[in-house]
């Protein structure tokens, strides 16, 4: 090895050992304790395949997307029928768009890593809020009182809605296993799902105390969705419809949005 190449190696250890590099580009490998559960398509719809969908609700009949990336983030009520933009908020471009939840006749909207989470009017996507926080953003789900967030990490952060202040952490894990890259979430029935980033897998997590209950292997739909569009990137979208009990799941670039329901038992119990 040339010198100049032991300081370009030295160089990178370095940066890797204080946290400056991101981590290694491999998918977290995903080993079930739990029992993996069965589901059943009941329908597929379009989604704009452009959208690199970060946070999906379904309220009221009305469908709202969160969408990321800077200068194309944007917050969408979507047609479920069409895929069709009906309404958009677009973010200034140094915002990257993340989860996003509705509670009340409030819309929340987390961004990436610029510590932002934008409060709008449900109606009007007028903002009338503002809060700053402390880490990555990039789940958002609510349990009818605080808000839940996940950053990335195995922690979920339970938050005041007025206030954003934490109110409780949860760690989630399988068994004894942290399960790390929470990402896009839905409080579903008392059960928090959680999409695992870069991996097919959506973990049901007891919100008391943060265990996995069940996963959700959605590989087949990635695997319908990467052969409708090449272009796709990974599963990312969770949204409850309580009227059809149905679960509308997507992902990023996906043309085609899935509303699925699980299968073998009812899906109100645990
Ligand atoms: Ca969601």
């Amino acid at each position: 090895m040339s010198a100049r190449r032991s300081v370009v190696v030295l160089t990178l250890v370095l940066l890797g050992a204080i946290g400056l590099l991101p981590a290694a580009a491999q998918p977290p490998v995903i080993d079930p304790v739990a029992p993996v559960r069965s589901y059943e398509v009941v329908a597929e719809h379009p989604h704009d395949a452009s959208a690199f969908t970060q946070g999906l609700i379904f309220s009221d009949g009305r469908l709202y997307e969160g969408t990321g990336l800077y200068g194309s983030s944007e917050l969408r009520l979507v047609d479920l029928e069409s895929g069709n933009v009906l309404e958009s908020h677009a973010l200034d471009q140094q915002y990257f768009g993340e989860g996003i939840t509705i509670l009340g006749d409030r819309i929340y909207q987390i961004t990436w890593r610029s510590g932002v989470a934008f409060v709008y009017d449900l109606a009007s996507f007028e903002q009338v809020g503002m809060f700053s926080y402390q880490t990555d953003g990039w789940g958002l789900t609510t349990d009818g009182v605080s808000l839940i967030m996940s950053d990335g990490s195995d922690q979920l952060f339970f938050r005041d809605p007025d206030t954003f202040e934490v109110i409780r952490q949860l760690s989630v894990h399988d068994g004894n296993e942290p399960i790390v890259y929470l990402n896009e979430l839905e409080y579903i029935d008392g059960v928090i799902w959680a999409n695992v980033w870069q991996t097919n897998y959506v973990a049901r997590i007891d919100p008391e105390t943060g265990r996995v209950i069940d996963w959700l292997d959605l590989s087949a739909l990635t695997q319908r969705a990467a052969e409708l569009d090449g272009g796709i990137d990974v599963l990312n979208g969770i949204a409850w419809n309580p009227e059809t009990e149905t679960v509308l799941v997507t992902g990023k670039r996906w043309p085609v949005l899935f509303e699925i329901r699980l299968a073998g038992e009812d899906e109100n119990s645990i």
